[in-house]
């Protein structure tokens, strides 16, 4: 169940002093319904990856203990932030810092070696910098903004109050793709401004009095865009956006009602959706186990989180079965577009079971002159880049879209399966 405090005299103030400490959050009773989620992230070639910051974050913040796994996972981190670190944008340096600083353990100390939280500092001010030139277009986005604001608040950075305030605002186009509100990006938002708010309140921060007002009106607002967002099943926005929306419900119950949210009810979703093989990408794993176990990103600097409590459990996690492909594939054909100002389309074949990016690869070797593209392996899997020579760019707000059916897909070009028949797009779009 939510949380079923009263406190009714003692009110927002009091509540917010003593944070989260007194939510009952919901959270699974059966272990073994995360173990998929575990194996993905465990058993991955990605934890050597790009993932890395989130995937040792993730595990941290529910307690779990590889010895082995986390030194790999460490020494992967230090390997980026020694040789990399300029070339990092502000919301991995941010994930960084989060992961290495969970919990109080030794790597802790990587931080101020590596002066990672001047370097974060930096990065943050070339967001809001870009942001002044490029028509409110931070380099990357409002989720890594939120990040940034997250981990400087967490670990003693400095950052403007007044500049947070004056850029969070609710209704500023930067939590908004398309028309449509992002919940990821709302639920890290809240969850920096809950951070933000309580420094404020233990007087670790100064402001005026107004920015106090501010941030909890904008939290309010964000939470109610959250929640309206809530789907019949349960789900939050959609499958890979529910788990930070949990983590911002979590933080944020003086804020809304009981009867507006049921947590029960989006735990089964998302342990449904587990059992469907949906978050088989190690960063899809790690960013929805915390909310599973009841954790947010909040709790990375309280002593006690990962220690010991309910979320430290001994689980041993078998190896993965793989899956042996069909011996004969048949093949199927698939209708692929490519749409600038005009539409360039093909009659594609591939084998059964194939992902988009095959059918980009095949449509490629039929014409390469309105075919070609570029991608860039991220955390998600590969990211298109360019087609047609064609480049996306954060400062225009444009991007490569993939639809079917003229519909958005939910997934990357490696991981969404196609079907026969189906009519496949990537559309020069602007967000
Ligand atoms: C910002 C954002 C975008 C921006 C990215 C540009 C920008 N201005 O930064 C825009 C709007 C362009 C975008 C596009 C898409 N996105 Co997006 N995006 C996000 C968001 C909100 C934050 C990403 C981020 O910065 N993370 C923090 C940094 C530190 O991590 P990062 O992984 O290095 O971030 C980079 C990559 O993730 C990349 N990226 C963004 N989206 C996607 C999607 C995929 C599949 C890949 C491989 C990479 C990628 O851009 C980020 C900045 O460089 C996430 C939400 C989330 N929960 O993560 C969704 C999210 C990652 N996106 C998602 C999707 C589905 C897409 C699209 C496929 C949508 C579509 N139908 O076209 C496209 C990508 C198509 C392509 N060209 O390959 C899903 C992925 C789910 C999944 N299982 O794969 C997420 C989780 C949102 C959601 N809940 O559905 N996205
Ligand atoms: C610990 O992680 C290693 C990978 O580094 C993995 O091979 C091993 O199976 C994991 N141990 C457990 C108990 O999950
Ligand atoms: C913190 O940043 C502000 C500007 O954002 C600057 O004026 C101030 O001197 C900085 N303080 C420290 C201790 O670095
Ligand atoms: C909160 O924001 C809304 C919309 O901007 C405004 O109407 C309202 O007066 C604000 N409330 C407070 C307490 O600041
Ligand atoms: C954890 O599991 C391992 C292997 O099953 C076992 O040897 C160990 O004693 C367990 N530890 C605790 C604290 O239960
Ligand atoms: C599928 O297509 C490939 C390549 O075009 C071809 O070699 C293969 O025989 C086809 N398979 C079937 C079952 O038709
Ligand atoms: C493929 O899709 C394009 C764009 O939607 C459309 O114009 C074209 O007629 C379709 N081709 C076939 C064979 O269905
Ligand atoms: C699409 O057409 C418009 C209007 O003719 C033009 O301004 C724009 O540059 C074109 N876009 C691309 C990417 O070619
Ligand atoms: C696409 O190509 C396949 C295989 O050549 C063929 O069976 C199918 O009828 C074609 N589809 C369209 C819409 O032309
Ligand atoms: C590729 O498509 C373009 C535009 O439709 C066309 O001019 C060119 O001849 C095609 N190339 C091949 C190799 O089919």
């Amino acid at each position: 169940m939510r949380q079923s405090h009263q406190l009714p005299l003692v009110g927002l103030l009091l509540f917010s002093l003593i944070p989260s400490q007194l939510c009952e959050i919901c959270e699974v009773s059966e272990k073994n319904d995360i173990t998929p989620l575990l194996n993905t992230m465990i058993h991955s070639k990605y934890t050597r990856g790009p993932s890395t910051a989130n995937v040792l974050l993730s595990l941290k913040l529910v307690g779990i203990q590889n010895q082995s796994l986390r030194q790999e996972m460490i020494k992967q981190i230090k390997y980026n932030v020694k040789m990399r670190v300029s070339d990092l944008s502000s919301g991995e340096l941010a994930l960084i810092i989060l992961g290495l600083g969970a919990c109080r353990s030794p790597e802790e100390t990587l931080i101020y070696d590596y002066h990672l939280i001047d370097q974060l500092e930096n990065k943050f001010q070339a967001e809001i910098k870009n942001m002044e030139t490029h028509n409110d277009n931070p380099l990357t986005n409002y989720y890594q903004l939120s990040l940034d604001v997250l981990a400087l608040c967490l670990f003693d950075g400095n950052y403007s109050t007044a500049e947070v305030v004056k850029r969070f605002n609710p209704e500023n186009k930067n939590y908004y793709f398309g028309s449509q509100f992002s919940v990821d990006t709302g639920a890290m938002a809240v969850l920096a401004l809950t951070c933000v708010k309580r420094s404020l309140i233990n007087g670790q921060v100064k402001a005026d009095g107004g920015d106090l007002m501010k941030i909890s009106n904008y939290t309010k607002s964000l939470v109610d865009k959250i929640l309206s967002k809530k789907k019949r099943n349960g789900l939050i926005g959609n499958t890979f956006s529910t788990g930070d929306a949990m983590q911002a419900l979590f933080v944020s119950s003086d804020y809304y009602n009981e009867n507006e949210w049921n947590c029960q009810e989006t735990l089964k979703a998302v342990l449904m959706k587990i059992s469907q093989g949906a978050f088989s990408i190690p960063t899809a794993a790690a960013q929805v186990l915390p909310a599973l176990l009841g954790k947010t990103y909040l709790d990375v600097n309280r002593d006690s989180s990962c220690v010991s409590g309910s979320g430290n459990f001994n689980i041993s996690i078998p190896e993965p079965v793989t899956v042996t492909p069909p011996e004969s594939q048949s093949n199927i054909s698939v209708n692929y577009s490519v749409r600038i100002n005009e539409t360039y389309s093909a009659n594609v074949t591939v084998p059964e079971g194939s992902v988009f990016l095959t059918v980009m690869e095949k449509a490629q070797e039929i014409n390469q002159t309105i075919f070609c593209f570029t991608m860039e392996e991220r955390p998600w899997g590969p990211y298109i880049t360019s087609v047609q020579g064609l480049w996306a760019s954060n400062d225009d707000r444009t991007y490569w879209e993939l639809l079917s059916g003229g519909k958005p897909l939910s997934q990357g070009v490696g991981s969404y399966v196609v079907h026969n028949g189906e009519n496949l797009e990537v559309r020069w779009s602007t967000y």
